[in-house]
């Protein structure tokens, strides 16, 4: 065979892989785009409550300082419009939080414990329409997801 043909067909099949591999990568769920394992038994039974809800992204960390890790989830509510809730891992059992809005787009989650007292707060950001904005929050009475300091939350909503 000619050698241009045999780097010609060597290239397309490199490229299909490399299109199928980024296809694949897209498809299938991942601690890297979730934020958490697949598997995860709070996740699960985030999909298993809001099946018609799809999971953008996710924090696990222990957002009550019970020394157990909760699960905070940012998914679509509607069309460009997110929520954000808290599954907890409690000791009776796994229990949901009131939910808020959440960014659009781009959204990011980060912990910090920014008064050095437990528990932890966290982070959530993201954009709409390329209008930053972000939040401190803080989980309340295992139920509330209190907006401590932010800004322009309301525009990336
Ligand atoms: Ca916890
Ligand atoms: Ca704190």
């Amino acid at each position: 065979m000619n050698k241009n043909v045999v780097k010609k067909i060597l290239i397309f099949t490199s490229i299909f892989a490399i299109g199928l591999y980024g296809y694949y990568m897209k498809t299938r769920p991942s601690l890297a785009t979730l934020g958490v394992e697949p598997d995860n038994e709070l996740l699960l039974y985030f999909m298993e409550t809001h099946p018609d809800n799809k999971v953008i992204l996710c924090g696990y960390e222990d957002l009550n300082d019970d020394g157990r890790k909760d699960l905070l989830v940012i998914y679509e509510e509607g069309r460009r419009k997110n929520a954000m809730l808290v599954v907890l891992d409690n000791e009776e059992g796994i229990k949901l939080t009131d939910h808020i809005q959440a960014p659009v787009e781009n959204q990011e989650i980060k912990f910090k414990d920014i008064d050095k007292t437990g528990p932890i707060e966290f982070i959530v950001s993201g954009s709409k329409d390329g209008n930053y904005g972000y939040a401190i929050f803080r989980l309340i009475d295992d139920w509330e997801l209190k907006n401590l300091f932010g800004d322009g939350m309301e525009d990336c909503c």
